[in-house]
């Protein structure tokens, strides 16, 4: 990996925590009235994997979904000015932050209902092979997805096909308030499971960026050649609340303790520290990302803030109705 890769890798990693502290920081403004799942605390998996991919390729997401969209190229005005519920915003203040969606650059969409995107993303790609396509199509879900039927029909479908599809499972142990031992018996292997579909799987840390890069160019590589699908977890941790700006490590459903454990190993930090060690990064040079940053958050921000909301003549179209 060359270093103008890795400081690449710790830039978009870095912009997306800015980004979401300062969504966080603003929300008590009470001016973004929609629910926001931040994904502080994840940053590496949507940065590691999305670099693999070209343009044309697609990607697809859940609730929590700021990292995917921004580590695929999406416009941070629209993504904010959406969240604002602007007429600006990429699904023209209709959605919020659960429904981002940026065509320019693939990000064919977000869906909040739990397991919900993976059959859209096997039809994606089932799409694009019939067509003829090369682009792929990788869809983010959550570990609570994997209960969900459509998980098992999708897989199944996927391999049947060899379809140009990447199950990317960012296993953050907890369905809101429920931890994986109230939901899943302690014997389930989730890549186990995957594997006897007869896809291509892998598991790695989450909090590695380099790791996550290497592992899915695996999985991509496997698939460009024709190979089929894969399926890819990575273990990681959501350091806020699971829908909102606080921390709720207090409510009793997880321990301060084990947050503190995963908070060391920040993954941004920890690589920052990797290229200062390996001489590739700097003080200056990380003072100069964080300026660059900040400037493109506030200016997104006032973009946002400053668009108009909606009209209500704008209320009409799109829908499905006469
Ligand atoms: C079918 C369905 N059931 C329940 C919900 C309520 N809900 C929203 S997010 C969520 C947790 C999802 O957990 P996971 O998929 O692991 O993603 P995470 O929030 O941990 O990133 C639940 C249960 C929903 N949106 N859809």
């Amino acid at each position: 990996m060359t270093p103008t890769l890795k400081k690449t890798l710790y830039y978009d990693m870095l912009r997306i925590r800015m980004i979401e502290e300062a969504i966080a920081g603003r929300y008590h403004e009470q001016e973004m009235r929609c629910p926001v799942h931040l994904c502080i605390g994840q940053e590496a998996i949507a940065v590691g994997v999305c670099a693999n991919l070209l343009k044309e390729d697609y990607v697809l997401s859940t609730h929590r979904s700021h990292g995917h969209y921004l580590a695929k190229g999406g416009d941070l005005k629209a993504m904010l000015a959406e969240i604002y519920g602007k007429g600006t915003g990429c699904s023209m203040g209709r959605g919020g932050s659960m429904h981002l969606v940026d065509l320019d650059v693939g990000f064919l969409g977000a869906i909040p209902i739990v397991g919900s995107i993976i059959p859209i993303a096997v039809g994606t790609a089932f799409g694009t092979s019939m067509k003829g396509e090369s682009r792929i199509s990788v869809v983010f879900i959550g570990d609570a997805a994997m209960e969900e039927g459509v998980f098992s029909e999708s897989l199944n479908f996927a391999s049947l096909k060899k379809l140009p599809a990447i199950f990317v499972c960012e296993n953050n142990f907890f369905s809101v308030y429920s931890p994986l031992s109230v939901r899943q018996p302690a014997e389930r292997d989730n890549i186990a499971i995957a594997k006897a579909y007869g896809i291509y799987t892998d598991k790695g840390d989450g909090n590695d960026v380099i790791e996550i890069y290497e592992k899915s160019a695996k999985a991509i590589d496997n698939l460009r050649q024709g190979l089929g699908p894969a399926y890819i977890e990575f273990d990681t941790y959501r350091w806020r609340e699971h829908c909102g700006p606080n921390f709720d490590n207090d409510i009793g459903y997880r321990t301060e303790a084990e947050y503190l454990a995963w908070r060391k190993r920040c993954p941004v930090e920890h690589f920052e520290r990797l290229l200062k060690d390996e001489g590739i990064l700097s003080d200056t040079e990380v003072g100069e990302m964080e300026k660059r940053i900040a400037a493109e958050i506030e200016e997104a921000f006032h973009f946002a803030q400053s668009s108009p909301f909606p009209s209500k003549e704008e209320l009409y179209p799109h829908l499905y109705a006469d």
